[in-house]
């Protein structure tokens, strides 16, 4: 690894020398490493982009580097120093392109400015969800008003009429030749009869009623920095942000973080939905995503804590169904266990909808 290092980040318009590059973090989708200079300058963070998954690096990138030049000349504009801390900086290439990666016997790559002292945490308690739901919030609020259009790093991504029909093929394909079980064919029965409602969001946006808006899509506790003194520097981990619904934000959050158990927990009487961590990352949320909401995005936000879970169920079961060619399984019937636990978490956030909806309006 380190020779082939050097090579890649001569290539970018970095100062300092550099003395090491080491792993760092642990990732599942990127490789990370760490590169310390000498001092003086500040150390980097390299990233080889996992393009299997990203198809269009070229695009992500562009995403990237729109949605920090955004949010820094805001923080600049609102006085706020130290912004190397507070919103992640690519460094650009040497070659004055202006780009910001480049492809290195068929890899490629990236180079962040590494901030010093910060700190992120795994905890998912109220407290943390709270800071988790103003950062996120935040975050929304500040590209609220980006002059520019970005593109889906995952085409459809959080869209579930999309997610319906993958669905419908896998059902129509049976490639595993799973649905012929009388289990299988319950939960297909369950899922399909909330389908229709589940597809809400795509329809008001046709009809012109609920907006598309930049979203981090991937918002978990863990992709936030602190400080030392556990203030919210900033929000990390930027390759899925693209024009969504805010509820990939709001739901996919509570799907992971308001779940009593992990989303493949063969326990599926002990899946519950928590309302201390609903009730901490709600306040926190709309502390900042007050300021741009419609009322409609507000009045749904009890529905994308259902979407989500559904969402969730939808996929495994379309994986379960077509063989297992897309999450990693541990077990055959791994997909299987996920797809119900996530339904029984669908059946208890549906069954507070009323609880979530005057938690809602009380704030
Ligand atoms: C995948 O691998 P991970 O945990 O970052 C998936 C998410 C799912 C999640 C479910 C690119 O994310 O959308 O919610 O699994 N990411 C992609 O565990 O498909
Ligand atoms: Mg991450």
């Amino acid at each position: 690894m380190e020779a082939n290092t050097t090579d890649i980040l001569s290539r970018f318009a970095l100062e300092g020398t550099i003395e090491s590059v080491k792993p760092l973090g642990n990732g599942l989708i990127n490789d990370t490493y760490k590169v310390t200079t000498s001092a003086g300058a500040p150390d980097y963070v390299l990233q080889r982009i996992n393009d299997a998954i990203f198809r269009d690096v070229a695009l992500l990138q562009r995403n990237i580097e729109a949605v920090t030049r955004h949010i820094r000349a805001k923080l600049k504009a609102a006085g706020e120093e130290d912004l190397d801390r507070k919103v992640l900086r690519f460094i650009p290439l040497s070659d004055g392109s202006g780009k910001t990666w480049c492809r290195v016997d068929g890899n490629c790559w990236r180079v962040s400015v590494f901030i010093p002292d910060a700190f992120t945490y795994d905890t998912v308690d109220p407290v943390y969800s709270g800071f988790a739901g103003q950062a996120f919030g935040r975050f929304e609020a500040l590209l609220a008003d980006l002059p520019d259009t970005l593109g889906e790093t995952i085409p459809d991504f959080h869209n579930m009429e999309f997610r319906a029909r993958q669905l419908e093929e896998a059902v129509a394909a049976d490639k595993a030749g799973r649905l012929q079980k009388p289990q299988v064919q319950a939960m297909l029965q369950d899922i399909q009869s909330h389908i229709h409602d589940m597809c809400l969001a795509e329809r008001l946006f046709r009809e012109g009623k609920l907006p598309r808006r930049i979203c981090h899509c991937d918002t978990k506790v863990n992709n936030m920095m602190f400080d030392s003194q556990g203030r919210v520097l900033c929000v990390i981990d930027l390759d899925t942000v693209m024009p969504s619904f805010v509820f990939s934000d709001f739901g996919d959050f509570l799907r992971t973080a308001a779940n009593t158990v992990a989303e493949d927990d063969p326990a599926m009487e002990k899946v519950a939905f928590r309302k201390d961590i609903f009730e901490a990352f709600t306040r926190g949320y709309l502390s900042s995503a007050s300021a741009f909401l419609t009322p409609v995005e507000r009045d749904m936000l009890p529905y994308g804590v259902m979407l989500f879970p559904f969402m969730q169920a939808v996929r495994f079961f379309t994986d379960y169904l077509n063989g297992d060619t897309y999450y990693k399984i541990a077990y055959p019937e791994h997909n299987w266990i996920r797809t119900r636990n996530q339904m029984a978490l669908f059946h208890c956030v549906r069954a507070n909808e009323d609880y979530m909806k005057e938690f809602i309006r009380s704030i």
